[in-house]
């Protein structure tokens, strides 16, 4: 199995972690939409990472999908997400959440990195950075109103909703340093902490 797409993407990200906490061989092809056009092409039409080939050679795209594979591939015993009932939807609830904020970071460095100077709308721009900080502040919200011990957005071991929570911070510091200062969600801060330390986020760090 090979994945596609450079660390730095908070989706390639979180599917590495995924599989290194699945304990699935994998070989990992840091590939780049920018630097790496037609390696990602070849693998995904819409030219975006990250990409899973499979054994077979067939190709999975979109993190949300491949994850989805994976959660199957590792067993209900291991998956990061219940197959049924209420835990279920709540951690999808969480990772749509985390994910989301993921996606609005993203869109941030592009209008700051990738877009010409002279072309960035200021206002769409501020908006953008505003819907990301609203996502970690519903995040950090979420730590708040917890009933349980432990880490973790639920009860009991971490789940996908705490993965992508801490690669959605973690993703922010390394792309947009400086758009979260340090302590404003410092709840999400000790979750990302604890995931840092686990050897499958120590495998999978952006570079
Ligand atoms: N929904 C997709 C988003 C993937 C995505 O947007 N990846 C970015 C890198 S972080 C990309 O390849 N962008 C290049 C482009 O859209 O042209 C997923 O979850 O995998």
């Amino acid at each position: 199995m090979e994945l596609i797409g450079y660390y730095a993407s908070p989706f390639a990200r979180r599917v590495g972690i995924t599989l290194h906490l699945y304990g699935i061989p994998f070989t990992h092809r840091p590939f780049g939409p920018r630097p790496d056009p037609e390696e990602v092409r070849a693998r995904n039409p819409l030219g975006r990472i990250p990409s899973l080939v499979l054994d077979s050679g067939e190709v999975l795209i979109d993190s949300l999908m491949i994850i989805d594979f994976l959660d199957e591939l590792a067993g209900p015993q291991r998956a990061l997400i219940p197959a049924s009932g209420e835990r279920r939807w709540q951690v999808n609830r969480l990772v749509a959440l985390a994910h989301g904020t993921a996606e609005k970071s993203i869109a941030v460095f592009y209008e700051r990195i990738r877009r010409p100077p002279s072309h960035v709308w200021q206002p769409w721009l501020d908006k953008l950075e505003s819907q990301c900080l609203d996502g970690l502040a519903a995040l950090e919200a979420a730590l708040a109103a917890r009933t349980h011990a432990g880490p973790w957005l639920l009860p009991g071991d971490m789940t996908h909703a705490d993965v992508a929570a801490a690669v959605a911070l973690q993703g922010i510091n390394f792309d947009l340093p400086g758009l979260v200062p340090p302590g404003r969600f410092r709840r999400l801060e000790a979750l990302s902490a604890e995931a840092a330390v686990l050897p499958a986020f120590a495998a999978a760090v952006p570079i």
